[in-house]
């Protein structure tokens, strides 16, 4: 139970920060009603800098897990030697962010409209502090980030410049990359800022860069497939909606579906290419932009986030090659022939998971809910009734299952946004929020850099007959 002296401690930490403060406290400690929500971060980072602190000291040498030569020669699959708080995944269940599942998340989280999707504004205060949000904190990083959304000229510059063909994930890296002038944490750290502060200037990047994420987003969807003529954010919208309304598609049922898609997306413990590459980059203490970047291009490729896309493109060839009204045979030789030409089954499988995605589960309730006579939604639903049984007739794949990125594509295409190499920079977007919160509490709680051992092929036989001996 805390404290009168530390509730005080608390408090003291949030007032030079200006923010009208409205503490309660009840049996489970202080629920903050602070609706800033960097003021919110200043007052639990002390208790969790504490928290692992006495962590380290009590059980430093206590051992998580082994290595075996499998594993370091195997992706590291399964190795507990990481630190990340902002969700964990486990593998029959699927992911919790912060604790809750996402069925959870769609019942907890504020929405736009009553009954309505969750928005990811109240996600982010969810990842950052670690409580669920109020309405109204939900609305004040609503209007945080509306605050800090305009994107400088010369992102745009960068982007009308780039060769035509320029993929847009590529695109999406060198936009967030020309916007690093402007980091605050790379000009405090050459000013000589102390380490203890550093967690300040990665929270003020982080928030600058989702704020203008969906402007970047819209302008590369724009320049790419709509001859290059932009819109406007609409300033009554929220982040998610501006996103799809900055693109061309005010339909109400999309910016519904573009709130949903953009919390569910956001995170996926830290293992997992985008948020390892973000976090490894950061921990060089490159700031959030650079180390922003990393993660984006490792979410570029087709066994991790790209799978989004590569979905969408193997569906169309299965209707191509079949037509709409494929049957249950027609479908199993189509991922048998997929399987003999020696490729994966794109949204299939996961190094992790060993069940159904609750990602795709949760999309596909939403395409139930609103889209259930698509041609595509069936489709899709059809590969459910097939490739498990066939992955796991190779006798090889671990998890015959779909993961998120086997649905996402089917909502995206019944509003009308059928152009599938953009679909990566969407998840992009919305994984800024998970890798971005655990980069400022990577910085708050003094995480070091990371550097793992590796060993040559010579030196593991050596060790290796070492412990025969
Ligand atoms: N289709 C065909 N073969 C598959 C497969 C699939 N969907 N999933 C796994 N396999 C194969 C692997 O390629 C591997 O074959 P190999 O021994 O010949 O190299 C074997 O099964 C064992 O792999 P695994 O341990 O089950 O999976 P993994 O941890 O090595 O890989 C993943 C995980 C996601 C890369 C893999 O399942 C895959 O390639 N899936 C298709 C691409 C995809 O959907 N990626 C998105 C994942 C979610 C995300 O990150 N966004």
């Amino acid at each position: 139970m805390r404290s009168a002296k530390r509730l005080s401690g608390l408090l003291q930490q949030c007032r030079p920060l200006g923010t009208q403060l409205e503490e309660v406290v009840g049996l489970g400690g202080v629920r903050t009603l602070i609706t800033d929500l960097k003021a919110a971060m200043a007052a639990k980072i002390p208790k969790e800098q504490e928290r692992l602190r006495e962590l380290r000291k009590e059980c430093g040498p206590k051992a998580l897990g082994a290595c075996t030569v499998e594993q370091a020669i195997g992706g590291m699959r399964g190795i507990p030697a990481m630190l990340w708080e902002t969700s964990l995944l486990d593998p029959e269940e699927g992911i919790r962010f912060r604790g809750h599942t996402i069925p959870e998340l769609e019942e907890k989280l504020p929405s736009a409209k009553e009954g309505g999707e969750p928005i990811p504004e109240g996600l982010l205060w969810l990842l950052m502090t670690g409580e669920m949000p109020t309405v109204d904190q939900a609305k004040a990083v609503t209007e945080l980030l509306r605050e800090r959304s305009k994107v400088p000229d010369y992102v745009f510059d960068v982007l009308r410049n780039l060769h035509p063909n320029t993929h847009p994930m590529t695109q999406l890296c060198q936009a967030v990359l020309a916007l690093q002038v402007d980091s605050k944490f790379a000009a405090d750290y050459r000013a000589g800022i102390h380490k203890s502060k550093y967690w300040e200037p990665v929270f003020e990047d982080s928030i600058n860069l989702i704020a203008k994420l969906p402007t970047i987003a819209a302008a590369i969807y724009r320049n790419t497939y709509k001859g290059g003529k932009l819109i406007e954010a609409d300033p009554n919208l929220d982040w998610a909606a501006n996103l799809s309304h900055m693109m061309g598609y005010d339909d109400e049922g999309c910016l519904e579906m573009m709130r949903l898609y953009q919390t569910i997306h956001a995170d996926h413990e830290g293992g997992n290419v985008s948020a390892h590459a973000t976090h490894l980059v950061g921990s060089a203490l490159s700031d959030p932009y650079l180390s922003f970047t990393a993660g984006m291009t490792g979410l570029a490729g087709p066994l991790h986030g790209l799978a989004n896309q590569e979905v969408l493109r193997w569906l169309n060839e299965v209707r191509s090659e079949v037509g709409d009204g494929v049957t249950k045979e027609q479908m199993k030789e189509f991922v048998w022939a997929t399987l003999k030409s020696g490729k994966v089954v794109p949204g299939f499988g996961h190094a992790v998971l060993r069940k159904t995605d609750p990602r795709y589960t949760c999309q596909a309730g939403f395409a139930k809910r609103n889209m259930p006579d698509y041609p595509l939604y069936k489709l899709v639903a059809l590969l459910y009734d097939v490739v498990p049984d066939i992955l796991t007739q190779t006798g090889k794949v671990k998890n015959p299952w779909p993961n998120v990125d086997a649905h996402s594509g089917v909502l995206l295409q019944y509003y009308g946004i059928t152009e599938e190499n953009f679909y990566t920079v969407l998840f992009g977007v919305s994984r800024s929020l998970g890798v971005l919160s655990q980069g400022v509490w990577s910085r708050a709680l003094g995480l070091p850099i990371e550097r793992p051992k590796s060993l040559t092929m010579q030196a593991i036989e050596d060790r290796v007959r070492a412990q025969e001996l």
